[in-house]
């Protein structure tokens, strides 16, 4: 039975970098993985890509035929690929009934949020009899603003209850977080989505004139309580693993740790020696 993640998330929130990092966690522990390039527009893959869908169509072919701008041209090659699902069915059988695959989707939110093409196409790929579940990538520098948290905790609600999938929701490029300086919280506040009326003076103090409508945005995130998020930091290798590295196992995703400090976080893979 083959196995894949939905690798979805706001452009530049380091999907295709995270496929890689895993390909190579993966390869070093001699455990069979595949990756799907679904985006028509990654003309720079930087993996090994078993399937590439720009062998079908490509963001530039979408433009130019029909006079598209990119991101109409971006919707038009989602509903090509749902139109023509039997092309990537066909590469998919040949990966074998226990491939691990990775699906690494285009930027555009709105394919994970309200147009229906990825949700049909997921479905058809759960009917192959892939049993898939979503990693939804998020810029950790979201959780540098009030304003901007809430609205990533929005959008990764949005992209849970339109996927219908299991999901986990990653904070990616943690590494990064300690550049942008001390956050007004414990990592773990913004992870684990806790007491969310500390925000409340903050977000009021932005916009004063929206601030029941603030207030009542926090109180639906809280009231069903399914966004969290795992940490996430990739440093891809320069070059393949000759043998495991004995830091592998640290994981390529990883929880924040716990305690006084701010950002702490663990890295994932360490760079080739
Ligand atoms: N420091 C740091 N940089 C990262 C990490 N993950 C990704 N990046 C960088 O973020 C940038 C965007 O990464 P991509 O993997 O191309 O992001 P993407 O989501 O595939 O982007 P689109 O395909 O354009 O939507 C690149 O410069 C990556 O090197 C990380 O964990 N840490
Ligand atoms: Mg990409």
């Amino acid at each position: 039975m083959p196995f894949g993640e939905i690798v979805c998330g706001a452009p530049g929130s380091g999907k295709s970098t995270y496929c890689y990092g895993k390909h190579q966690l993966y390869t070093a522990l001699q455990r069979p993985i595949s990756i799907v390039n679904l985006d028509p527009a990654n003309d720079n893959i930087p993996y090994p890509c078993a399937i590439d869908v720009a062998s079908l169509i490509t963001l530039q072919d979408a433009m130019d035929e029909h006079g598209l701008g990119p991101n109409g041209g971006m919707l038009y090659c989602m509903e090509y690929l749902e139109a023509n699902f039997d092309w990537l069915e066909g590469r998919l059988k040949e990966l074998g009934s226990d491939a691990y695959v990775l699906f690494d989707i285009p930027g555009q939110v709105e394919l994970g949020t309200n147009h229906d093409s990825l949700k049909r196409i997921i479905q058809r790929l759960s009917k192959l009899g892939f049993r898939l579940a979503a990693v939804h990538l998020c810029d950790a520098h979201y959780v540098t603003d009030p304003a901007k948290y809430v609205s990533v905790l929005l959008l990764s609600l949005r992209t849970m209850l339109q996927l219908e999938l299991p999901h986990i929701n990653v904070l990616s490029k943690v590494d990064l977080l300690s550049q942008y300086g001390d956050l007004d919280f414990n990592l773990d506040f913004y992870t684990e989505v806790q007491d969310l009326s500390y925000l409340e003076n903050a977000l009021n103090s932005a916009s004063p004139r929206l601030a029941a409508l603030n207030m009542a945005l926090i109180s639906v995130i809280e009231d069903y309580s399914l966004v969290g998020f795992e940490t996430l930091a990739v440093e891809v290798r320069l070059r393949p693993f000759p043998h495991i590295c004995p830091r592998v196992p640290c994981a390529l995703l990883t929880r924040p740790a716990h305690g006084s400090c701010r950002t702490k976080t663990r890295c994932s893979i360490s760079r080739a020696p």
